[in-house]
């Protein structure tokens, strides 16, 4: 009898510390406070607006979403020419992503650039002028027989990290390293789309930053968006 009580005991200590040996204990409940949800709402953003109902996750291929209210949202998207035929669809992805999300059509702003390398820059230009509440980059690395390959990987997504960490812009990573193009076909077609998820991160991360920061939503401010000139 006292081995089974310690083994109880010793089972109840190790699931408060291990959460995944107890899932039940993330899983959030209705009644639970959504982890979403600001203390503090900016006066333009609505507690409703803003509040991420437990109940309502949107369950997709990689991962869920919470329900998420992208409405006077600007998100910017820049993509490449490279690879162009597999970038479109990561882009349309993207777009769908937004659309679930309430983003209106004329508040995606979109740049393109040659390849990957270009990518951070021009988010950069995007994030000083356009005013968004969050960057897309995409485009698509395909391995050949040089280290080229390599040097743009690492340089790219080193430095969009470092675009968002700095301006606090919630900069996304769509940039699929594959070693063969069939590999990043498979990323951009049909519920294993990157770019849908890509979309909807954008809205978390920027709703986070709404309600941390009290940044955003920049359309709904009024800030005008800049003339693309090509
Ligand atoms: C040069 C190059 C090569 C070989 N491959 C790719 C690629 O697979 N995907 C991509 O986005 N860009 C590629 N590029 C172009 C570089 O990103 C960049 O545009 C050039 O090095 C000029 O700076």
């Amino acid at each position: 009898m006292l081995r089974i009580l310690i083994a109880l005991a010793v089972c109840g200590h190790a699931a408060a510390f291990a959460p995944s040996l107890n899932p039940g204990r993330l899983a959030l409940r209705k009644s639970q406070p959504c982890p979403l949800k600001p203390a503090h709402l900016p006066a333009i953003l609505s507690d409703k607006q803003h509040s991420v109902p437990a109940v309502a996750q949107q369950a997709t291929k990689g991962i869920s979403f919470p329900q998420l209210d992208g409405k006077g949202m600007r998100v910017g998207i820049v993509s490449t020419r490279w690879n162009a035929e597999v970038v479109n669809k990561l882009k349309d992805g993207a777009r769908a992503g937004l659309k679930e999300c309430q983003v209106e059509d004329s508040n995606v702003v979109e740049f393109e650039v040659p390849g990957s390398w270009e990518l951070p820059l021009a988010c950069r230009y995007m994030a000083q002028t356009q005013k968004v509440d969050a960057i897309i980059a995409i485009g698509v690395l395909v391995k050949g027989e040089t280290d080229h390959y390599d040097m743009i990987k690492d340089a790219a997504t080193d430095a969009l990290m470092m675009l968002g960490l700095e301006t606090g812009i919630p900069v996304l990573n769509g940039i699929l390293g594959c070693h063969t193009m069939e590999q990043a076909e498979a990323r951009a077609t049909g519920d294993n789309n990157h770019g849908v998820w890509w979309g909807k991160t954008a809205i978390e991360m920027a709703t986070l930053r709404a309600t941390q920061m009290g940044k955003g939503p920049i359309a709904a401010s009024g800030v005008e968006k800049k003339k693309v000139l090509f």
